[in-house]
């Protein structure tokens, strides 16, 4: 990777955590001050912000400025986040490390972690109200809930959550399509939606709206992303470190859960998550050089060993 583009990732992670503190502080004013805690732990600990810097990212991609994209980024990383707290309740994944610390529950109660998943959750949506015109805030708003929701990472939850038998389900996946289609949920919908709100944020305003070509290169870009992501994610939970994941590795395979090196081998996984990188880096071509930063992503995500 680029001594330039790490530069370059360091300085857009600096201006989101920024502005993650700011937004934050405006979503829990007035909150009690237990809560607006718990949720900050969780916030700001340190994640990867992948997220946030896709939104960054795109919005600069197609024609927005650089601060643009911070409140839809900042919103993404709220839900993103809620997903996380969630997700390592003792009633869906069980986990007591997230992003180097203990989990939100471990560190304040199971009835805080849950509210402050569920502050996080609103208050994404407070900010994108907060922090667009009328137009842009209604579409972004629109394009987040539909992503978060059942149809989207809820429901992608609940598939993931039904193949384990913790949910009941008749027909559980079983074959790296289903797996594919778990994940285009779970995971795969708030990547694209991150990058559409970067679009939004910098077309939204316009009298026709934002221009279909961006997003619909944006949309392929997002789809491969997620998925090489996803691939990159489970083999690092096959072969990765604890310590340089921040969470507990190893878990699926002591589960027995589906996962791709699974399914397809860690061979055959490694040479699809490749073949995806190259899917996203030609989605986005046509963008143009304002779209090397995706590029670069892309390839940091694909290669990444945390
Ligand atoms: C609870 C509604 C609900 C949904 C949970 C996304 C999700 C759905 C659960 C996360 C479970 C998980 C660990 C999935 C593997 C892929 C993933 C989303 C990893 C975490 O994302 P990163 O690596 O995390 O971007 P950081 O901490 O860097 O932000």
């Amino acid at each position: 990777m680029g001594a330039d583009f790490l530069a370059d990732l360091g300085d857009r992670r600096r201006r989101i955590e920024e502005a993650l503190r700011t937004w934050l502080d405006r979503v829990t004013l007035g909150a009690p001050p237990a809560l607006a805690e718990a949720m900050s732990y969780s916030l700001i600990a340190p994640g990867k912000r992948l997220r946030p810097l896709l939104t960054v990212m795109a919005c600069e991609a197609v024609g927005g400025s650089p601060a643009g994209g911070l409140p839809a980024a900042c919103a993404v990383e709220m839900v993103h986040t809620y997903s996380l707290v969630h997700d390592d309740l003792p009633a869906m994944d069980d986990d007591d490390l997230r992003r180097g610390r203990p989990t939100c529950h471990k560190q304040y109660g199971e009835a805080l972690a849950i509210l402050a998943g569920d502050a996080l959750l609103t208050g994404a949506f407070q900010v994108l109200a907060d922090g667009y015109p009328p137009r842009t805030a209604a579409v972004s708003i629109a394009e987040l809930a539909t992503a978060a929701g059942s149809a989207g990472m809820v429901g992608g939850q609940v598939l993931d959550l039904g193949a384990e038998g913790k949910v009941p389900m008749s027909g559980p996946p079983r074959t790296a399509d289903d797996l594919e289609g778990v994940h285009r949920r779970k995971t795969g919908a708030l990547f694209l939606a991150a990058l559409r709100l970067g679009l939004f944020a910098a077309q939204g305003e316009q009298p026709a709206g934002p221009d279909p070509k961006a997003r619909e290169a944006l949309d392929r870009f997002g789809r491969a992303f997620g998925l090489a992501f996803q691939i990159a994610d489970d083999l690092l939970d096959a072969q990765g470190s604890s310590d340089r994941a921040g969470k507990r590795v190893g878990k699926d395979a002591a589960r027995g859960k589906l996962t791709f090196p699974g399914l397809l081998g860690l061979y055959e996984s490694r040479r699809r998550a490749r073949e995806l990188y190259v899917e996203a880096v030609a989605a986005v071509e046509g963008l143009g050089p304002s779209a090397r930063p995706l590029v670069d992503l892309a390839k940091y995500v694909t290669d990444r060993d945390h």
